[in-house]
């Protein structure tokens, strides 16, 4: 008899395409079942509820990161690459590495960046007036943070593509060995070193988020391996995510025109909508812990050494949390949502998430009258991240 056989189960693969693409029943069921949910297919439990996801992420000490964030349990198998030194371990060594990257992407430094970044929002905007016609997906939600996000950092001006192949590697590895994990490793010989190369000091412009982590180095805070393997952080976490939430949120308006409306009424609402996107479309589904001792999640009694998917796309369309949780409403009352995550790992580069998300808001607001669908969207479902591959838009100014 399986260790989980107590729980609720669910008979469903999370990471299969289709389930990714229509998650809807699978989330609701987790709701449903319990506070934590056996999936049989993969001997680990689920929870889909935003308490059960909150608890888990903010009890590292029962929840590590170091055995791994995704359905891999580095105690059982060697990870892909080198873990990571911030996210994919505990403290006291998180707390180290945590900090260095706190300080180089402070509220302050990135505000530093935001009047470049707007400049560089309204010509993208402008582009796309001109145009009438775009794929939002890879002309704005694409292009867009690989020009600003790489700028901030600091890297040169050759064409960054690898950016993307590489977060895509690092986000379907978190999930089972499937067909998006092997087509996404399948680039890594090419873009692995690619990367790496990016990271060293040399390769990064005075003045970017990646000269500040070594400077930290050269302060003797860590070593310039470290920083190396920091600025790499930069570079997993910082392009996909990003990327998807600026999708969904033109998929999120183009769809929901009322709202947009309701935007460009009310422009100081363009914090509250950013929250409702990262909600409504959480574009990071799904991460996980591993516990590290007998445990309840809940009152779900949970056994050392689980794997705990945290279904954090569930857990923010939870109806104990939100009135009505499936509908896209930017005025709904603000509450506390999982989409950055929780506890000592949540997001550190959330900061210059929000600013990219808000001037490009900014500067659609500004002038885009109406965003309305000109063919159909194609997602595109990761073990991790979800995206959108293509999103003919058409865009009207005033
Ligand atoms: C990293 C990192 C940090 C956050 C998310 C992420 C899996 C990676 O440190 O490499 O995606």
């Amino acid at each position: 008899m399986s260790a989980l056989a107590h729980l609720p189960q669910l008979d469903v693969d999370p990471f299969d395409a289709e389930v990714l693409r229509a998650p809807g029943s699978y989330h609701e069921s987790l709701r449903t079942l319990g506070c934590a949910v056996a999936l049989p297919r993969y001997g680990v439990v689920a929870s889909g509820r935003i308490a059960g996801v909150e608890q888990v992420f903010r009890d590292w000490r029962t929840f590590t990161s170091a055995r791994g964030v995704g359905l891999a349990d580095f105690a059982a198998e060697p990870p892909w690459r080198p873990p990571s030194i911030v996210l994919e371990v505990d403290p006291p060594a998180h707390e180290r590495t945590r900090r260095v990257l706190a300080r180089a992407l402070a509220p302050a430094a990135v505000a530093r960046l935001r009047a470049t970044m707007a400049r560089t929002a309204v010509d993208y905007v402008e582009r796309a007036l001109a145009a009438g016609t775009v794929d939002g997906a890879r002309e704005l939600a694409q292009a867009f943070p690989l020009e600003v996000f790489g700028d901030a950092v600091g890297l040169d001006d050759g064409p960054r593509e690898n950016l993307l192949r590489y977060g895509a590697m690092v986000f379907n590895a978190l999930g089972p060995d499937n067909a998006m994990r092997r087509r996404a490793l399948a680039a890594a010989d090419e873009v692995v070193p690619w990367i790496a190369a990016k990271c060293t000091r040399p390769a990064l412009r005075e003045g970017g988020f990646g000269a500040a982590i070594h400077a930290a180095a050269a302060d003797g805070d860590i070593s310039a391996d470290e920083a190396a393997l920091l600025v790499r952080s930069l570079l997993s976490a910082g392009i996909d995510t990003t990327v998807a939430t600026l999708a969904f949120a033109l998929d999120a308006f183009a769809r929901h025109p009322a709202q947009w409306s309701r935007l460009r009424a009310e422009p100081a609402l363009i914090p509250a909508a950013i929250d409702e996107v990262l909600r409504w479309a959480s574009p990071v589904h799904t991460f996980c812990r591993t516990s590290t001792r007998d445990c309840v999640i809940g009152d779900a009694p949970v056994p050392a050494g689980t794997k705990v998917l945290c279904v954090i796309a569930a857990a923010n369309r939870d109806p104990a949390r939100w009135e009505d949780a499936d509908r896209f409403d930017i005025a709904r009352p603000r509450r506390p949502h999982a989409a950055f995550g929780s506890g000592i790992h949540v997001c550190v580069g959330q900061h210059v998430a929000r600013q990219e998300v808000t001037v490009l808001l900014e500067a659609l607001v500004a002038r885009v009258a109406r965003i309305e669908p000109a063919g159909a969207a194609v997602l595109e479902p990761g073990n991790s991240v979800n995206g959108i591959a293509a999103l003919p838009l058409a865009l009207y100014a005033d």
